[in-house]
């Protein structure tokens, strides 16, 4: 999508139709005080009014906002060729922001549920960005966010059947890998050569980081296992679909399959990263051909592959007859990880130590974590999801009462307490009070979030603390929808599915930039994503389905940026690797939310199986 010329098409269109005026209604005496000057200046788009440029559901509830001063009272729904007023309504009263200066009016028309495709007017401004109402209204966008991550694949071609026109030839075959001197044992010594081809490439760099697949494949067999009906039959057009898996699943074995190469099958311990020494330059996978290794060995990066090989293990199980060795393969990787990790119990990897002692340094990505319980604890609550071993459950209850928060790569307790919760209706009667602290825990923190929807400005979850905008503060919104549909699962309660939407929301448009997250998606949508592959192939259009980092305030990368407030912190350029990277971790938590909202919309009254001939309540 091109911003500018939509905005060109929208201006050409709303000229054509210039009867238009004032929410839409023929007023013949205002078009002659108008004149054709305020005529065309008043027809274009405006980023003001901040709407989901996606679209919502029929029955859902649906909110723009719009933002900066402005003198009118009222907003109207209007039909997109902009000839029909079909909804007037009233603005909020004006709120404050709470991390930028933005001043906010929410134009609520939740009770319109025409389908079709609209924009907003609001007298004295220019009309909203389009948006589309109707049923499977993300349908599009949740298969491309899983189609993002065939995209990051390494080692092979992406073939224009599937790629269209962002095929390219493969990049880093990675069939000969280093060990580098701080991975350096016995058994494997300096100089020896290791295989570790494919996985996905972990964000805007060509580098494969075994931390970050932690969260990133959890979230996604997560998906599947909540949502196993609706996956089974959700295609994304790659190389496998053909085959009897379905093809969330198909994405995670190409990482998975990556994964195990990062093993030591001599003592079980897992490698940190599969890397390049320093970053590569702007260009395509395949142009460099500087060496790659495999450096330390870490605990976290143990700890989160025994975490993922248990997880799938559990979900392979059952598909046999298409993967007859893999669950098995999956089980005992797992078990040698977690047996190395009981030997090394605390190895941190401190890349700035590291470069003081190995050469050549490594400058990549450090993905260093230095606190482990909660490693231990996801670990060990896979392990005994799937085994049942008692042994598992003593260490989950070692640290059972250390605090629970939002997951992130560095910050995994949530996703034991997903997986324990998951299997609630399962668990043995000496887990009972265990799984009652954990949804307790849970459910706080999520009756914390809907509590201050009321007094946000966007009236959305996300954007409640400073703390969200991170760096990824995107994934961090993404991440709360994830908590409040687990909330959902836990009690049955709709309300914790529309708390969620309200992030889908704020990602697609409701949010202090105006941007639609996600590439390809929006009006307003990042065309300059720090993302290697976007930016070296010359095709304006950056690779669709990825969401972008988001607002930070830490603008770790220097880059110019026009705003710098938590909120609006955020530049569509590829110097901007704070803000506007893309990431797995970041797409899988936008993967799980999207279908999650689709999987769901008819189960809760988002949509509804007639909705198109439902008629509009005041009109
Ligand atoms: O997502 C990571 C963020 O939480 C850290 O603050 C940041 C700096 O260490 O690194 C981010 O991860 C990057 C990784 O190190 C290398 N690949 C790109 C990742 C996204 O920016």
């Amino acid at each position: 999508m091109n911003y500018r010329k939509l905005y060109a098409q929208g201006l050409l269109l709303q000229l054509k139709k210039r009867a238009t005026l004032l929410c839409g209604k023929k007023n013949l005496f205002l078009l002659v005080l108008l004149g054709l000057h305020s005529l065309a200046s008043s027809q274009k788009l405006t980023d003001q009014i901040k709407i989901n440029q996606v679209g919502y559901y029929p029955t859902s509830s649906k909110i723009a906002v719009v933002t900066g001063k402005v003198a009118a009272y009222s907003f109207c729904v209007v039909s997109a060729d902009g000839k029909d007023t079909l909804y007037e309504g009233s603005l909020g009263n004006e709120r404050k922001s709470a991390y930028s200066s933005t001043v906010t009016r929410i134009a609520d028309f939740s009770l319109f549920k025409k389908t079709g495709d609209f924009i907003l007017r609001i007298q004295g401004l220019k009309q909203s960005f389009p948006f589309t109402i109707k049923n499977d209204v993300y349908s599009e966008l949740a298969k491309a966010s899983l189609k993002g991550f065939y995209y990051q694949r390494s080692s092979i071609a992406l073939e224009e059947k599937y790629a269209g026109k962002w095929n390219r030839g493969p990049g880093h075959p990675d069939a000969v890998v280093y060990i580098h001197p701080s991975a350096v044992t016995d058994d494997r010594p300096a100089g020896t050569v290791v295989s570790s081809p494919g996985g996905w490439y972990d964000a805007g760099d060509y580098n494969k980081y075994i931390v970050n697949c932690g969260i990133t494949m959890s979230t996604l067999l997560s998906a599947y296992e909540d949502f196993p009906n609706y996956f089974d039959s959700l295609k994304t057009n790659i190389p496998e679909s053909e085959d009897k898996i379905p093809d969330i699943l198909n994405e995670v074995v190409y990482n998975l399959r990556w994964m195990f190469t990062m093993q030591d099958p001599n003592d079980g311990g897992v490698y940190h990263k599969c890397t390049n020494a320093d970053f590569d330059g702007m260009v395509m996978p395949g142009v460099t051909k500087g060496p790659r290794y495999v450096v330390q060995k870490s605990t976290a990066a143990t700890l989160d592959f025994a975490a993922v090989m248990a997880q799938a293990a559990r979900i392979f199980k059952k598909m046999k007859s298409q993967l007859p060795r893999l669950a098995d393969s999956c089980l005992k990787a797992s078990a040698n990880a977690w047996y190395w990790a009981l030997k090394h119990p605390s190895v941190e990897y401190d890349q700035a130590r590291l470069n003081k002692e190995y050469k050549p340094a490594i400058n990549t990505g450090a993905y260093g974590d230095k606190k482990l319980e909660d490693e231990w604890t996801w670990a060990a609550t896979e392990m005994f999801v799937t085994s049942k071993n008692k042994m598992y459950f003593e260490v989950i209850e070692q640290n059972i009462n250390d605090s629970v928060t939002l997951p992130s790569w560095n910050n995994v307790r949530m996703l034991a307490y997903y997986t324990m919760l998951r299997f609630r209706n399962s668990m043995p009667k000496y887990a009972t009070e265990m799984v009652q602290l954990m949804k307790q825990r849970l459910l706080k923190i999520a009756n914390e979030y809907l509590g201050q929807v009321p007094a946000n400005a966007f009236a959305t979850v996300m954007g409640q603390s400073k703390k969200d905008f991170v760096w990824g503060s995107n994934s961090v919104a993404a991440n709360q929808g994830i908590l409040l549909i687990n909330a959902y699962f836990l009690s049955g309660e709709k309300k914790y599915v529309s708390g969620a939407l309200t992030n889908l929301h704020y990602l697609l448009g409701r949010n202090a930039t105006g941007y639609c997250f996600v590439t390809g998606f929006g009006t307003k949508s990042p065309m300059h994503p720090h993302h290697r592959p976007s930016i070296a192939d010359g095709i304006d259009e950056p690779i669709p389905g990825l969401l972008v980092g988001g607002p930070n305030p830490g603008r770790q990368d220097k880059c110019h940026y026009l705003f710098s407030e938590p909120e609006t912190s955020y530049l569509d350029s590829d110097c901007a690797y704070a803000s506007n990277e893309i990431a797995i971790n970041w797409n899988a938590a936008m993967v799980y939310l999207v279908n999650a909202m689709e999987a769901l919309q008819f189960e809760l009254g988002f949509s509804e199986n007639n909705s198109s001939t439902t008629t509009t309540l005041n009109k």
